[in-house]
């Protein structure tokens, strides 16, 4: 008998994340669970986090990049929800005494001007809302083994989120060309890996369209004064203590994460 449900699921998360403990993913022995029911748990979960004191300030796209999606091994994006509780002042290091296996990637991160629903947003009307366009590195933490998952386990994980940091420089979209804006990743001082805006589904817009259009098919919006990070641009590198990870934007700043 299954004996899976949104609330088992849900506890299931938040214990693996409290005792630092990654789990098999739940489609081993809940092949069931699809992706209706997994945003389900990834909004309890949220939902459980906001009860608990913290503030959504905003949306995280998830796998946008061929990068990313090929290394996860699939093959399309998510999305997931931002808390106060996730944002790390720049200057800050990762807490990682909280995480599991924390691995950083550099993000190209709109910040909202007016409210944003769907359905039928376009990359134009999408950019129409924007007020400004910033750098980010996000920490993600699967709770998950090896970050191994199918897209509905990692949907209910609210798509891998730990922490993030977003830069100072708020950028006028209108001034920039976003798919050709460069990140060069650093790790201890030596490049990892390049890409640019153009690896996230073609450009951020399209990202950010995405976000909008997938949240109106529950319900939702995406809010005047958030943030939306709109997807890893390269793979995600390990964050080990000593060896700080630096993302060095074309024109949105340089940003550092370190343990
Ligand atoms: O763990 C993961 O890689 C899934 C979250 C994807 C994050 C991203 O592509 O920005
Ligand atoms: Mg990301």
């Amino acid at each position: 008998m299954n004996t899976w449900t949104v609330e088992r699921a849900v506890e299931e998360l938040r214990t693996a994340e409290s005792a630092r403990t990654a789990r098999h993913p739940f489609t081993d022995d809940w092949p069931g669970l699809d992706l209706g029911t997994a945003y389900r748990v990834q909004s309890d979960l949220v939902a459980a986090r906001v009860a608990d004191g913290e503030r959504i300030v905003g949306v995280k796209l998830g796998l946008t990049s061929r990068a990313k999606q090929r290394r996860m091994g699939v093959n399309a994006p998510l999305t997931g929800w931002l808390t106060d509780g996730m944002a790390l002042d720049a200057g800050t290091p990762v807490p990682v005494d909280r995480l599991i296996h924390p691995r950083v990637e550099p993000e190209i991160v709109f910040t909202l001007g007016r409210r944003l629903e769907g359905p039928g947003v376009t990359p134009t009307s999408a950019m129409a809302a924007v007020r400004s366009v910033s750098a980010g590195l996000e920490v993600i933490d699967s709770r998950y083994r090896d970050f191994r998952f199918t897209l509905a386990d990692v949907v209910a994980d609210n798509a891998s989120s730990a922490c993030f940091v977003v830069g100072d420089v708020e950028a006028d979209p209108a001034g920039l060309d976003l798919a050709l804006e460069a990140c060069v990743l650093g790790v201890a001082g030596a490049v990892v890996d390049t890409a640019t805006g153009a690896a996230v589904q073609g450009h951020p817009a399209r990202a950010l369209a995405l976000a909008a259009n997938s949240l109106a098919e529950r319900g939702l919006a995406l809010e005047e004064g958030w943030i939306v990070l709109t997807g890893g641009m390269t793979d995600a590198v390990p964050l080990e203590p000593g060896r700080p990870i630096t993302g060095e934007f074309t024109h949105l700043g340089t940003l550092t994460v370190w343990s």
